[in-house]
C-alpha cells in the first residue's frame, strides 16, 4: 500500500505541529477587500480567512476556513453611476490603508452588486430600477486601477450562495439554493457543487420569479415577481399605503410624525395585533412560499437557505407553503436561516481567497 508510509509522514507529531502553525500563520492573515452594492447601502469589508483550532487537533482533516470580518464600512449605495464609483474608490483605499495597519495582507477585491453581471469580463450587463445608472458597467478595470489588485465580480444573491457553499450551511451540500432578501429580493442556485450562471448571466434572478398574473408591480418592469411582494421594499410601500390610511399605527407602537415608515413598522404593527398588516405579511410569506416551491419543482434542491434582514421572519410562512403545495418528491428539504454575518460580503470575498490561495 502505497498511501501508509505517506499518511504516517504526515501524521508524524512534530511535523503535523510545524504544518498546522504554518498554515495557522499563512491563512490568518490572507485576506480580502469584499464590497457589497445593494438597493439601499453600499458596504466594503476587510475579510479574513482564519482556519479554526480544532483543525491543530486533527491534521488529516480537511481544511475548514472561516471568513472572519475584520472591519466593515457602510454608506448609502448614491444614486448617480459617477458618486458610486467615487465613493466605491474611496471606501477601498480606506480599507486598504486599514488593512495594512491590522496585519491583514489583502490579495484581491471581490465585488458583489445588484444586477446581471459578467463575472469573466467583472461588467455589470444590466440593472433593475432598484440601482440607478447601472448597466453596462465595468466595474472591474477603475477598482484595479486604483488598487493595484485582481478584482473579481458577481451578482449578490450569487455571491450569497458561494458564502453558504464556503463558510455557511451550504457546506458540502451538492444543490442548494439561498434566496437573500434586502431593500430586493436575491437568489443564488448551486447545482452539482458549483453556481448556475445561466446563457446570458441571469440564471438565480430568484426575485423575479412571478407568482401572479397581474399583481404588485416590480422595480424589474413587470409585475407579481416575489420581490413585489416579500422584498424590503415592497413591505415598505405596503407599510406607507396603511400609513396613508391611517391604518398602520396600533395601540403599543412607537411611531414619531417625522420617522420614515418602513418594513419593521409593519412588522411590529403585525406582532401588536394590527389585522391589515397582519394580512400584507401573510400574502408576502406565501407569495415567497409559493415562488419556493417553483424553485423546488425547477432544480429540486436538498436545502434551501434564507438571508438577509427578513429571514428568520419567512422561515415558518415558507415551510408551511412548501408542506400545502410542493409535490411530495420535492418536500423532504431542509430550509433554514443563514448563520452568516453578512453573505454577501462574504461570498464576495470567497472570490479573491479561493481564486487567489489556489494551489
Ligand atoms: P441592500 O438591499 O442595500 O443590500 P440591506 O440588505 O442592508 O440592503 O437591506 C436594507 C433593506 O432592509 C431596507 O429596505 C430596509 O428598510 C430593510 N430593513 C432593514 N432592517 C430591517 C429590519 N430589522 N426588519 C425588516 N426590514 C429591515
Ligand atoms: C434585484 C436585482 C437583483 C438583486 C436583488 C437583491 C438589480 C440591481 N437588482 O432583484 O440582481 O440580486 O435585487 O438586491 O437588478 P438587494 O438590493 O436586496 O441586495
Ligand atoms: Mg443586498
Ligand atoms: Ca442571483
Ligand atoms: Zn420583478
Amino acid at each position: 500500500n502505497l498511501e501508509e508510509p505517506l499518511q504516517k509522514t504526515f501524521c508524524f507529531p512534530a511535523v503535523k505541529d510545524c504544518i498546522s502553525q504554518d498554515i495557522d500563520h499563512i491563512l490568518e492573515t490572507q485576506s480580502a477587500l469584499a464590497v457589497d452594492l445593494g438597493g439601499t447601502n453600499l458596504r466594503v469589508a476587510i475579510v479574513s480567512m482564519k482556519v479554526p483550532s480544532s483543525f491543530k487537533d486533527n491534521a488529516s482533516s480537511q481544511i475548514q476556513c472561516q471568513g472572519k470580518i475584520v472591519k466593515k464600512y457602510s454608506q448609502s449605495n448614491p444614486k448617480t453611476y459617477e458618486e458610486r464609483i467615487d465613493l466605491i474608490l474611496k471606501m477601498c483605499k480606506e480599507a486598504f490603508i486599514d488593512a495594512v495597519h491590522l496585519n491583514c495582507r489583502v490579495l484581491g477585491v471581490g465585488v458583489s452588486t445588484g444586477g446581471r453581471v459578467n463575472p469573466q469580463d467583472g461588467v455589470v450587463l444590466h440593472s433593475t430600477k432598484l440601482i440607478q445608472e447601472w448597466s453596462s458597467v465595468d466595474i472591474r478595470t477603475p477598482i484595479s486601477n486604483a488598487l493595484h489588485l485582481p478584482v473579481w465580480v458577481d451578482n449578490d444573491g450569487n455571491c450569497a450562495a458561494l458564502a453558504e457553499r464556503k463558510f455557511g450551511h451550504g457546506k458540502g451540500v451538492e444543490n442548494f439554493v439561498t434566496i437573500i432578501t434586502g431593500t430586493g429580493i436575491g437568489g443564488g442556485i448551486v447545482q452539482h457543487n458549483e453556481l448556475i450562471h445561466g446563457s446570458t448571466f441571469c440564471a438565480a434572478e430568484l426575485g423575479h420569479i412571478m407568482v401572479s398574473l397581474d399583481g404588485p408591480e416590480c422595480m424589474c418592469g413587470s409585475r407579481g415577481c416575489i420581490e413585489a411582494y416579500a422584498s424590503g421594499i415592497a413591505l415598505q410601500r405596503e407599510a406607507k399605503r396603511l400609513n396613508d390610511e391611517d391604518q398602520l399605527f396600533t395601540e403599543g407602537m412607537a411611531l414619531k410624525k417625522e420617522e420614515p415608515v418602513s418594513a419593521v413598522h409593519l412588522i411590529n404593527a403585525a406582532r401588536l395585533g394590527n389585522p391589515k398588516a397582519d394580512a400584507v405579511l401573510r400574502t408576502a410569506g406565501t407569495a415567497l412560499g409559493v415562488g419556493i416551491v417553483n424553485i423546488l419543482h425547477m432544480v429540486n434542491p436538498a436545502m434551501v437557505i434564507l438571508s438577509g434582514v427578513l429571514a428568520s421572519f419567512y422561515e415558518n410562512p415558507v415551510r408551511q407553503i412548501i408542506n400545502q403545495r410542493a409535490l411530495s418528491s420535492a418536500r423532504d428539504i431542509q430550509v433554514m436561516s443563514s448563520e452568516l454575518e453578512e453573505p454577501a460580503l462574504l461570498g464576495a470575498a470567497s472570490m479573491v481567497l479561493d481564486y487567489a490561495t489556489r494551489r
